[in-house]
């Protein structure tokens, strides 16, 4: 048996309930030893990682890992909430009852850390402070060095974040398992991602990668916060959160919103303004996935980003995509990329996107699952060296342009929430929307399109409401509720917007250039909020006129512009008729969603 409370005690975790629960699950999952973990603890990790070749040198101060070759992703049918109540199940959240889970996972747990340590790490989701800490803090026992060395990068980590917060944390409990004969993606599959919802409690069993592992963010930042939120009054999203400053008139606009994946939600997070427009405006990064939102005494609408990092999807980042993402892992950053391509002998990293061509020198890659590029058979040439979920994990610090207030326990007032499909037609750059329950409906009825071709039903999309749908941990009716209850207190309620950097011509080329100029978009947004444009009303919210863009320094064809800033009738017509199939799935979806669903008809029948 370890002498956990002497650990307890040298790293002066006094935490009565926290100790109780250390000593529960060492018993459990049998570790040999307990180490409590803080931020400080981090190079002493590193160089233990690098000892034990569990992670590489990438370059001063760069690390590079490794995942096992079937456990890169989150694992959505793996995921599920439980509770004590059957009326927590939803359409998305793969509801179970908390009965039949929890003792399910203890006896996978069971014996499973025998011979490891468990690393105990106490972490705080939110800057200290704020006015949700005791639902931000968490600890996380693990028996993976690698997730502590990412978790002190994506949390506030040590025990002074839970010391004084008595029963009020999160149990995180996260053990590793025996990956390669875990059967992942077979009906043998023995990995479990469960968060027990009403009793503050996950449980990840069978991976070390990713939300699956790093429980501070997905499952606690996303999903139990969601859940939190919904029982206390207020929203956690998968938001980015950024600010832009007018210099000229020294307005300042906050902004968040969601994107289904691989539609761009981190460089539209860590952007710049374009090089023509970057002496009037500033940008200011807060966070790239995940926002905390709350109506403060004042009536004010506030916003957080709770990580304390970035674990941003590598592909395609580049000096163009997105420079800033770049600069926060330079050498001496501290950064951690996993899954990338690595050279055993310059200790470089690639992946694809990075630059057009990978290295023409192939001596000394290895592509993500560490096999010499130089010895692939022919067949296998063309994959790709890095894995397309790839990421680089590095601190909010290191990000050049973070906002000066990051860490300010306040939060920052929130002025607009966008929601960014991804959509071939249709869908113009953007359209703004005044009305929260249009709005709200706006964000339930997001979606990227999908190839659904063979169906028949080309051009539809896969709904993934507010960019939630993995994320869910209560029922979707209750969920627009609770948004039209928390936005309708704001005194000063945001505006909300869609927009779509995607839409194509019908040659295929993307009509608009994306990337820096989406701010031109977003800037747009704050005048029309602040009355300096007025826009064109349209069936599906407010258009920008050609005139009121900012387009300085950009070269855009007209007609494209034109496209770009119109809507397709009958398309939306058409889409009209499969969100109502979307919607018709939740029951008892508020009255005001289904107002707003016919009102957007109507006028498209109208015109
Ligand atoms: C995700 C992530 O899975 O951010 O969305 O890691
Ligand atoms: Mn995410």
């Amino acid at each position: 048996m370890p002498n956990i409370d002497a650990e307890l005690d040298r790293a002066g975790l006094t935490n009565s309930h926290v100790r109780e629960y250390v000593h529960y699950w060492a018993g459990v999952t049998g570790a040999e030893r307990v180490e409590v973990i803080s931020a400080a603890d981090d190079a002493r990790l590193l160089e233990e990682s690098l000892a034990a070749g569990e992670i590489f040198p990438a370059g001063e101060g760069l690390y590079y890992s490794r995942s096992y070759s079937k456990d890169t992703a989150r694992s959505e049918e793996r995921t599920i909430v439980a509770t004590n109540d059957p009326s927590d199940a939803g359409v998305y959240n793969n509801w179970r009852p908390a009965s039949e889970m929890r003792p399910k996972l203890v006896d996978l747990m069971t014996g499973a850390s025998a011979g490891k340590t468990m690393y105990v790490i106490p972490y705080l989701m939110s800057p200290k402070g704020s006015p949700l800490e005791r639902f931000a803090a968490g600890v996380q026992v693990t028996d993976n060095r690698s997730v502590v060395v990412q978790m002190i990068r994506m949390a506030r980590v040590g025990v002074d974040y839970i010391n004084d917060l008595g029963d009020s944390f999160v149990r995180a409990v996260h053990v590793t398992g025996d990956l390669p004969n875990l059967g992942q993606g077979t009906p043998e599959d023995k990995r479990y991602f469960v968060t027990v919802a009403d009793e503050r409690t996950i449980l990840h069993f069978g991976s070390s990668y990713g939300g699956n592992a790093l429980l501070g963010k997905i499952a606690h930042g996303l999903r139990q916060g969601a859940y939190d939120g919904w029982k206390n009054g207020f929203l956690v999203e998968q938001f980015m959160l950024l600010g832009i400053t007018d210099k000229q008139t020294g307005e300042r606009y906050n902004i968040c919103g969601g994107f289904p994946s691989a539609s761009g939600k981190t460089n539209l997070a860590m952007t710049l303004a374009p090089d023509a427009l970057g002496d009037r405006y500033y940008v200011e990064f807060y966070g790239d996935d995940i926002a905390w939102l709350w109506v403060g005494e004042d009536g004010k609408l506030y916003g957080m980003n709770p990580e304390n990092g970035v674990f941003g999807v590598a592909r395609d980042t580049n000096e163009a995509t997105n420079p800033t993402a770049l600069e926060s892992i330079v050498e001496g950053s501290g950064a951690i990329f996993t899954n990338v391509a690595y050279n055993e002998k310059s200790h470089e990293v690639w992946w694809e996107g990075r630059t057009k061509n990978p290295p023409a020198d192939l001596d000394g890659w290895l592509d993500w699952k560490g096999e010499r590029i130089v010895d692939r058979a022919a067949e296998n040439a063309g994959d790709p060296w890095a894995h397309p979920n790839s990421r680089f994990t590095t601190t909010l610090a290191n990000v050049p342009n973070v906002a000066k207030d990051y860490e300010d326990p306040k939060g920052v007032e929130i002025h607009g929430i966008i929601f960014g499909g991804r959509t071939r037609d249709r869908e113009p750059l953007i359209r703004a929307i005044y009305d929260v329950a249009e709005g709200v409906y706006d964000g339930l009825t997001l979606g990227a399109e999908a190839t659904f071709a063979a169906e028949g039903v080309d051009g539809q999309l896969r709904y993934d409401p507010m960019s939630m749908r993995p994320f869910m941990s209560y029922p979707e009716s209750s969920y627009a509720e609770h948004w039209l209850k928390v936005i309708g207190a704001a005194t000063n309620a945001p505006i909300f917007a869609h927009v779509n950097w995607f839409q194509r011509g019908e040659d295929g080329h993307f009509l608009w250039p994306g990337y820096r100029d989406n701010l031109r978009a977003l800037l747009w947004l704050m005048q029309l909020k602040n009355g300096e444009v007025t826009g064109v009303q349209s069936p599906v919210g407010i258009l920008p006129a050609k005139s009121e863009l900012a387009l300085e320094g950009l070269e855009i064809d007209e007609a494209d512009l034109d496209t770009l800033l119109s809507i397709d009738i009958d398309r939306w017509r058409q889409e009209m008729g499969f969100r109502e199939k979307h919607l018709a799935q939740f029951p008892e979806l508020p009255e005001q969603i289904w107002e707003a669903h016919r009102r957007v008809a109507e006028a498209l029948n109208a015109e």
